[in-house]
């Protein structure tokens, strides 16, 4: 399979971030990347390319103007104050605020609390220039599925899932698998599911296309009554208006395994196979892993080969998009099993 990777990704270190008031580690590493690409050039996966540069225009098809500028500028600006730490988020808005008007010049205490929602999604300098080149990967490996390839790996980091039309959080600046999916519309396909398996609910890809009816999510992953992102992820939200219907959300317990992950994992693919989309995009997340230092799953190495033999069995043509996973010495194992499992199935 062709893999998209581009070491740019590199740029984005934010090593510390506040949680509950401490400063802690972030788990959103450089090593997390660096680890899978290493594992697919090991096993000989196929061809790692770099992506090519296909323009901020389809980067704003999915997200909102003021929002892109805040993340090109905002960091340059508190750094221009003399600061030297990244920057993170420190109030919300209130409930009930009558609107939710953009805050003007980049009022940095406005902006930081209006574009990003927790304070684990750091901003310095370079990050833009490493969440620029990850949605470029993403787009890339959308072009890369138009051109004829069956199947293609985009190696994005950062993730992408949390981040919606004006806003980031959970490690997510621009939300590259509906980058890739507005891509492939826009190029010709006149449907596309989305199947997000990583752990977290995929809350900004649900928010981008919940009232549309040529995109159908679907999201596998931990009851939001318990975890991350906690207010989005009820298997209530099933999409409004003319998306009534195309979103779908299967959240599970604490201490999932395999079978009761497989049962959800077997409706959402039934659910896939039935819309019929001429591109399947896949938000790949491996924290469902048993040893995730922040996820409470149990799905070991061998299930995400099944996961892969599975989804090729749709006989799609698939778009793999890199989310989360943060055991770092099981990382890559866990996505090359994944995309080795699909390989031989649709060999
Ligand atoms: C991103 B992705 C720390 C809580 C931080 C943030 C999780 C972001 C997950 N105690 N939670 O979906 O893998
Ligand atoms: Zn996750």
């Amino acid at each position: 399979m062709l893999t998209v990777y581009s070491d740019r990704h590199h740029d984005h270190d934010g090593d510390r971030v506040l949680v509950f008031g401490a400063l802690q580690a972030n788990f959103d590493r450089p090593a997390r990347a660096d680890n899978i690409v290493g594992r697919i050039r090991e096993i000989g996966l196929g061809p790692v390319i770099e992506p090519d540069d296909h323009g901020l225009e389809a980067i704003l098809k999915v997200h909102d103007d003021a929002y892109v500028r805040f993340l090109r500028e905002a960091a340059a600006a508190w750094q221009a104050r003399g600061n030297a730490h990244a920057l993170s988020a420190t109030l919300r808005a209130p409930r009930r605020a009558p609107t939710s008007r953009t805050p003007a010049n980049l009022d940095l205490d406005a902006s930081i609390g209006h574009y990003l929602f927790d304070t684990v999604t750091p901003l310095t300098p370079t990050t833009w220039p490493a969440v620029y080149m990850s949605a470029q990967v993403a787009l890339s490996g959308a072009a890369a599925l138009r051109d004829g390839e069956r199947a293609v790996f985009s190696l994005c980091r950062p993730p992408g899932h949390h981040a919606g039309r004006d806003y980031g959080g959970g490690y997510c600046y621009l939300n590259n698998a509906g980058i890739a999916a507005q891509a492939a519309l826009d190029h010709g396909a006149r449907r596309v599911a989305i199947l997000d398996v990583d752990y977290h609910h995929g809350n900004g890809t649900q928010d981008l296309f919940y009232t549309r009816d040529d995109v159908l999510f679907i999201s596998i992953h931990a009851d939001p009554r318990v975890d991350f992102p906690y207010f989005t992820g009820f298997a209530d939200e099933t999409g409004e208006g003319t998306g009534a219907g195309c979103n779908r959300n299967y959240p599970l317990p604490h201490g999932t395994a395999w079978p009761q992950w497989c049962e959800a994992f077997e409706a959402a693919c039934a659910g896939l196979a039935a819309f019929a989309p001429d591109v399947l995009v896949i938000s790949l997340g491996v924290d469902t892993y048993q040893g995730d230092p922040i996820a409470q799953f149990r799905l070991g190495h061998e299930h995400y080969s099944r996961i892969g033999e599975r989804l090729a069995a749709l006989a799609l043509p698939t778009h793999f998009v890199m989310e989360g996973g943060y055991a770092l010495d099981a990382i890559g194992l866990n996505v090359t099993n994944l995309l080795s499992g699909f390989e031989q199935q649709a060999s």
